[in-house]
């Protein structure tokens, strides 16, 4: 009797008529084409790899899936990928976005609804301060797992202006929450620290000559040139500045920190600076089990810059659902389910292979660490300085 019961539901199920499968959802937003695809596909990667190994370890009482949404970077497509995501009733958190300029606005969607969000790569410092701010009316749901520009661009002036002793700089960004913000934090740090800071302009991102501007920065004389921006635009700032001759020291943050710099500006981008968030993933004890696993799994593909801390975020992410969603019947109310996901994600404290992980009152991981690079064109790696 069981057993013709069993063969009826799964003959049902077969054809689509039975009980609907139990199923939880991680939303991975980012971009996944244009400049900055390369950096999402990465990202998207890693999510999945976490997502598969929660799978096959059947650690849940129900099947876990990746929905991937393209952002394309852009701050609009980003509040409607947001929309798509929180009218899905099987998501249970978001993994995204990338673009600091895409998780600002993604992140007041995600909050009405009261979704966990964690950031793998975002560092505009006002994607988490913005819930503390008075008129934020919903959840506190949003976590990231890398520091933020106020420490990377503090960071850097530091550097500058204590290790290598400049003392003049030209500060450039591209406009954006991230390239702007970061900029902005280098200028104050560096003119407190004592500083000279000759000029301040922005580029916008899609420009593709910047000589007018270089040419006007080369008569100031600077010891060197601080852009907040992408890695496209400053591969473009560096060939230029090379073909015009102006040869001073050049530095970026971690939005630049990756292989593409080199396609776009060749040798040029040897010696540039770039700041990371955290420790060279090749330098983390506690990642060599998931390159290994990475690699096993996307044996053509190169690990990108923000690809372990997408990694960590589904990780976090899997451990608070294992702690609220112990049964089966547990997604059969996901609202009550994203907030008790909320709720223990506030308290979290995860060992992975950034270390312990736990989050401040905004939600900010107080793993601090920047390290400083040195692009090398010859292996087109980043040689960590310090
Ligand atoms: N933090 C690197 C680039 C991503 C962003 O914050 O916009």
């Amino acid at each position: 009797m069981k057993i013709a019961l069993s063969l009826i539901l799964a003959v049902l199920a077969a054809a689509g008529c039975g009980p609907r499968e139990k199923v939880a959802r991680i939303a991975a937003a980012m971009p996944l084409t244009g400049d900055m695809g390369t950096e999402g596909q990465g990202v998207l990667r890693a999510v999945e790899l976490a997502v598969a190994e929660a799978n096959v370890s059947k650690r849940f009482p129900f099947k876990l899936e990746v929905r991937a949404l393209d952002d394309r970077a852009d701050p609009k497509e980003a509040v409607n990928v947001a929309n798509l995501i929180v009218s899905d009733s099987r998501v249970i958190a978001v993994v995204g976005h990338y673009n600091s300029g895409c998780s600002i606005p993604a992140s007041q969607v995600y909050s009405r609804v009261g979704l966990p969000m964690i950031s793998p790569a975002s560092t505009n410092p006002k994607l988490t301060q913005q819930q503390l701010d008075s008129g934020w009316t919903g959840v506190r749901n949003i976590f990231r797992v890398v520091p933020t520009d106020d420490i990377q661009g503090s960071f850097s002036a530091d550097f500058i202006y204590q290790k290598l002793k400049l003392r003049r700089f030209a500060v450039l960004h591209d406009k954006t929450p991230y390239g702007q913000g970061l900029a902005e934090q280098f200028q104050k740090r560096f003119l407190e620290d004592g500083g000279k800071v000759l000029s301040f302009d922005g580029v916008s991102v899609g420009d593709r000559d910047f000589k007018a501007l270089l040419t006007r920065i080369k008569a100031l004389n600077p010891d060197g040139v601080y852009f907040g921006g992408l890695y496209t635009e400053t591969g473009l700032l560096l060939k230029q500045a090379r073909e015009l001759g102006l040869a001073v020291r050049f530095f970026s943050g971690d939005g630049s920190k990756t292989t593409g710099l080199f396609d776009v500006a060749g040798p040029a981008a040897d010696g540039a600076y770039l700041t990371i968030t955290g420790i060279p993933v090749e330098y983390l004890a506690g990642a060599r089990d998931f390159i290994q696993k990475y690699h096993q799994r996307y044996p053509a593909m190169e690990l990108k810059p923000f690809d372990h801390f997408g990694y960590e975020a589904t990780n976090i992410i899997l451990e608070g659902l294992a702690a609220v969603a112990p049964s089966p019947d547990s997604l059969a109310a996901i609202p009550a389910l994203r907030a008790a996901l909320v709720r223990k994600l506030r308290d979290t404290r995860y060992t992975g292979l950034l270390g312990v992980t736990t989050f401040d009152e905004k939600g900010d991981t107080l793993n601090k660490i920047i390290t400083m690079t040195q692009a090398r064109y010859h292996d087109r790696s980043f040689e960590p300085l310090q």
